[in-house]
């Protein structure tokens, strides 16, 4: 064997070796859930139906796609191995080959197909919103969300980043909080500038737009803290504009929002127009 084919060789056993890495380590979660870990290469652990299907999806457009290159890369070592100038002297005058090209143009087509059909599903699940058990309105503002309850007292409450608070720059003073195994319908707008509302577990991203409102929704299928930012450049403290939500079981939610409404009472009905208005 000659060195280029020895060290294609050698490319195509390491490229083997990555791709059986990524199936292993793809799906497994090591970190905690609903939040990052230093280094993260993956993505982070699924607390949601939606992002179950996103990894699902992601998952499985890899492993297409770790065979389509091995594949190629199979069909580059034989034409560098077999038709080079010295081993192939005189080479063939063959220029068609009508059934090679209905199957190089017929399988690429099946391909496209195959991930167009998951692709579209998992687009109308995550537009589609279900019947909502509540709604929670997210706002955008500089550089903070606010977060209001139409359904549980009218309560709106303002969530800020807490320095003093883990994880670092995920940590807020007020958390929004949803029942567990509940179907949660998120309106966003924006107050000021566009914002985005995402948060990575639930399969969650959306642009909150001034003097609109976008919709998207959510079911947490785990109890804990899950953290999300805001994931369009509005300003100074972009990056300091976290989203944190806590996921409790209905007992908790029912206690959590009779302390809410006194909490939070002074705010009064008159924050409900924050979306409207300028902040300046
Ligand atoms: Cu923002």
């Amino acid at each position: 064997m000659s060195r280029v084919g020895r060290q294609l060789l050698g490319m195509a056993t390491i490229a083997l070796m990555a791709a059986g890495i990524t199936l292993v380590t793809g799906g497994a979660a090591f970190a905690e859930l609903g939040q990052p870990e230093p280094w993260e290469w993956h993505l982070q652990g699924s607390g949601s139906p939606v992002m179950d299907n996103i990894v699902w999806f992601h998952n499985f457009l890899s492993v297409l796609i770790i065979v389509i290159t091995l594949f190629v890369l199979a069909l580059l070592v034989i034409v560098v191995m077999k038709f080079n100038a010295k081993a192939n002297p005189v080479p063939s005058r063959t220029t068609h080959n009508t059934l090679i090209e209905v199957v190089w143009t017929l399988v690429p087509v099946l391909i496209l197909v195959g991930i167009a059909v998951p692709s579209f599903r998992l687009l109308f699940l995550e537009l589609d919103v279900p019947k909502a058990d509540l709604t929670v309105k997210a706002t955008g503002k500089q550089w903070y969300w606010s977060y209001a309850y139409p359904d549980n007292g009218k309560f709106e409450f303002d969530s800020l980043m807490a320095q003093d608070k883990q994880p670092r720059l995920l940590g807020v003073d007020n958390e929004m909080v949803v029942p567990v195994n509940k179907v949660i319908r998120v309106q966003v707008t924006g107050a000021d500038v566009i914002h985005a509302f995402a948060l990575p577990a639930f399969g969650v991203k959306i642009d909150a737009i001034p003097g609109r409102l976008n919709e998207t929704w959510f079911k947490a299928t785990k109890t804990g803290m899950f953290y999300g930012q805001c994931s369009e450049l509005c300003g100074k403290d972009h990056a300091f504009m976290p989203i944190a939500i806590r996921v409790v079981n209905d007992q908790e939610f029912a206690s959590w929002v009779e302390s809410a409404k006194k909490k939070y009472a002074s705010g009064g009905t008159s924050t409900f127009a924050s979306a409207a208005g300028p902040t300046q």
